[in-house]
């Protein structure tokens, strides 16, 4: 599977919501394609140890699997990526002492998404969309410039930010590769079923897509 289908739905941990093992077991199980280990103000040795458990979990689902800012602890738990934003790691710094990982960006205008493609980015996790209690300092980006980046970057763009059951059309209608989601899954009782509600949508809405690029191929 190359990098733009494992990225269609790509799921973020937050303990505040949910223990990160369980939520990302059920994820897996309610379709999951990407799984990312966030976690903020946690000991190195606890995300090393959780990191490893949950390598396994997506290793078992054959899922693509990014820790959050730290490139070492990527590393040290066998990740296939690390996401990094604006104050992390520079993308290409990260591609100098890791060249086997796969680094995402976070942006919240067209220059930072430009720049983190120039940089050697392997996709870029473009937001807020939408306003989010997820993440305080989160800069509002809205559908206006999450179009922009995507009409102008050439690599996968993964969309984040308030993303939701009621609002994902809306994103999927600008031509995103990816949705990244937090609350609206992690935070939800049945975290299976809240998955596999957003994998229908999206594969209902890019299966669309395809149907209608195949009849303006045959007329
Ligand atoms: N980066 C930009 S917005 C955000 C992150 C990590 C939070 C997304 O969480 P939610 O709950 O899906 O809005
Ligand atoms: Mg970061």
């Amino acid at each position: 599977m190359n990098l733009r289908e494992k990225l269609k739905l790509y799921v973020i941990t937050d303990r505040r919501l949910r223990n990160e093992v369980e939520s990302v077991k059920e994820a897996l199980e309610g379709g999951a394609t990407a799984i990312q280990l966030r976690l903020k103000g946690v000991p190195t040795r606890e995300m090393v140890e959780v990191g490893k458990k949950i390598r396994k979990l997506t290793e078992d689902y054959d899922t693509l699997y990014i820790v959050n800012d730290r490139v070492d602890v990527a590393l040290a738990v066998d990740a296939d990526g690390v996401h990094v934003g604006q104050e992390d790691m520079p993308v290409d710094v990260v591609k100098e002492i890791a060249p086997n990982l796969i680094v995402g960006v976070s942006a919240s205008n067209l220059r930072e998404a430009l720049e983190g493609e120039r940089k050697g980015a392997d996709y870029i996790g473009a937001g807020s969309v939408f306003p989010t209690r997820t993440k305080e300092d989160a800069r509002l980006l809205g559908l206006g410039g999450l179009r922009e980046i995507v009409e102008n970057v050439h690599i996968p763009v993964v969309a984040i930010g308030g993303i939701n059951h009621e609002n994902i059309r809306e994103v999927l209608k600008v031509g995103i590769d990816g949705v990244a989601v937090i609350s609206a899954i992690v935070g939800t009782k049945n975290i299976v079923e809240a998955t596999r509600r957003m994998k229908e949508v999206i594969e209902e809405y890019k299966g669309r897509g395809t149907k209608q690029l195949t009849i303006i191929l045959i007329n």
